[in-house]
């Protein structure tokens, strides 16, 4: 198994980081959708990371795809509650760092454009989509999450936030979302975060 793509994306690094939890063996290359796009097209022509390339060969795209298939054991998903209420609770807060993360990955392509073809009513636009996901986030925190409950959606929450943080730290300001703060430094002290660190 091996999963292509750079760890400073929230999506290749939720993606590595489950497959520890997991305790999957895989391989890691790095490769960049732009500096090694050619390179990287070789090996899928949609250039998307991550992509994971199954132990027989088949090329798997979009991160929650990817982990879906990895996590499914014989009583079910492996990395979402087994409970009801508290498994529509997790989708509640995948889909909110899932929204987050497109909306810090949507400002920094945005940023990649040369200035004057940037769009400041788009980028505003965005900006309040990221802020709201964030801020819907705390919200949900403080019923907070269940000691030893440590899967998906918790995954995704801390590397969205992580990476919001490093590329943006002007938007998003830490002392205005204190739980957050708080559950994702925790969450990057586990060793499964501590060993998949953001290039
Ligand atoms: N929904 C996808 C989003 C993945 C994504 O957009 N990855 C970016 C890197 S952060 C990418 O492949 N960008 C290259 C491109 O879209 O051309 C997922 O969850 O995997």
């Amino acid at each position: 198994m091996k999963l292509i793509g750079m760890l400073d994306s929230p999506y290749v690094r939720r993606v590595a980081i489950c497959l520890k939890l997991l305790k999957i063996d895989f391989e890691h290359q790095s490769l960049s959708v732009f500096s090694t796009f050619e390179q990287f097209r070789q090996i899928n022509p949609v250039v998307k990371a991550p992509t994971l390339i199954t132990d027989d060969g088949q090329l798997l795209m979009d991160s929650t795809l990817i982990i879906d298939y990895l996590s499914q054991g014989a009583a079910g998903d492996r990395l979402m509650p087994q409970d009801a209420a508290a498994r529509l609770r997790a989708y509640r807060l995948l889909g909110l760092a899932l929204a987050a993360c497109e909306k810090a990955v949507q400002i920094v392509y945005e940023r990649k454009r040369p200035v004057e073809k940037q769009h400041a009513p788009w980028t505003e636009r965005v900006i309040g989509q990221l802020l709201a996901a964030f801020g819907a986030l705390e919200a949900e925190l403080a019923m907070p999450v269940p000691q030893g409950q440590f899967g998906n959606a918790e995954v995704t929450i801390a590397v969205a936030w992580y990476f919001t943080q490093s590329m943006m730290p002007e938007l998003l300001i830490a002392q205005d979302f204190p739980r957050l703060q708080a559950f994702c430094a925790e969450a990057e002290q586990r060793p499964e975060f501590i060993g998949t660190p953001a290039d």
